[in-house]
């Protein structure tokens, strides 16, 4: 690194606060995994969030790997949250939505923010987190030829070098429209436990991923050459909802279908789409549909702690 871009890298971490038990797991060398913070805030309701952050966490833990949720707290970027910070963020009810555009915002106002996938991925990639484990990702909505609407999550996933772990995407997006986007980019979209990419509450979208790769040190083989070579940028890993858990999709298609068009009749924009959609399915499926968006996270756990521990190996030898 020059000498100007190592001071920038300095002037960037020096935004960041970590936790005793993070900072200890970096000097450690352990794996470290980083979660999502919107999903606290905005994706489910107290106290089921924090209690399923806890939870999330506690199966990080019990694989080997350091979790590290990630929230803007009072001007910091916090990597890693005590249990109060937690507690702040489920219910305050005054998280801001953090994407790459709002980052510089509510860090300078001192504000509270739930960060995005988006968001996540810059402030882990900062952190030297190369995994992170999501619900689902954003994409391109459907509609979106006159909207515009497409999450800047796939212009961070083309840019940004962090593996995100997800069971796919909702189908309030246009998930084909989403996966040639990320195609387009360059991102590479794996898959273990079946061939196809999952759709979040149902356990198939009808699409193929890139590459299966069932097998932890599969995957961070795959990841390591990718950086390697210097092709910087995300990777989508894409696990199915446990069959036990899944909802079935007649009864989420026509949901979906009835909260976006709620969406469009009332002049429902920007950031606010998102939250709207998911706010609305939640409500329509009663209790369901939390159920099964717990159960996921859970198992998206796993999956990105055997990964993180797959790549720190791959790193020593
Ligand atoms: N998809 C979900 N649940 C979520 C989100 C997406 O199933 O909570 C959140 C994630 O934080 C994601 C964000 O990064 O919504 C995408 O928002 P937008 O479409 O405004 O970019
Ligand atoms: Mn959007």
């Amino acid at each position: 690194m020059t000498a100007d871009l190592a001071d920038l890298a300095d002037r960037a971490h020096s935004w960041l606060t970590f936790s005793a038990p993070v900072a200890a797991a970096r000097t450690a060398g352990r794996p470290i995994v980083a979660l999502e913070s919107t999903i606290i805030a905005h994706g489910m309701p107290y106290p089921e969030n924090v209690r399923t952050a806890r939870e999330v966490e506690a199966v990080i833990r019990s694989l080997g790997a350091e979790p590290a949720t990630i929230a803007l707290i009072g001007g910091r970027i916090h990597i890693g949250l005590s249990n109060d910070e937690l507690e702040l963020l489920g219910r305050s009810g005054e998280a801001q939505k953090v994407s790459r555009r709002d980052l510089p915002a509510v860090l300078a106002s001192g504000g509270i923010g739930a960060t995005t996938v988006a968001g996540t991925m810059i402030c882990a990639a900062l952190a030297g987190i190369e995994v992170f484990v999501t619900g689902g990702i954003g994409g391109v909505h459907r509609g979106a030829q006159e909207s515009f609407d497409i999450s800047a999550d796939l212009q961070e996933l083309a840019k940004t070098s962090v593996a995100v772990v997800c069971a796919g995407a909702k189908s309030i997006l246009d998930i084909g429209l989403t996966l040639e986007y990320l195609e387009t980019h360059g991102v590479p979209v794996l898959s273990c436990e079946q061939d196809n990419f999952a759709a979040f509450y149902t356990r198939d979208s009808g699409f193929r991923t890139d590459f299966r790769l069932d097998d932890a040190a599969e995957q961070a083989r795959f990841i390591r050459t990718k950086w390697d070579l210097g092709l910087a940028g995300g990777v989508v890993l894409s696990t199915p909802v446990p069959e036990a858990a899944a909802m079935a999709s007649d009864d989420i298609d026509a949901l979906t279908q009835q909260a976006l068009d709620e969406a469009t009749a009332q002049g429902i924009t920007g950031k606010a789409v998102t939250p709207f959609l998911l706010a609305r399915i939640k409500a329509l499926t009663g209790g369901r549909s939390l159920a099964t968006n717990i159960a996921l996270v859970k198992h998206n756990a796993e999956v990105g702690a055997r990964l993180a521990v797959a790549l720190a190996q791959a790193r020593r030898t």
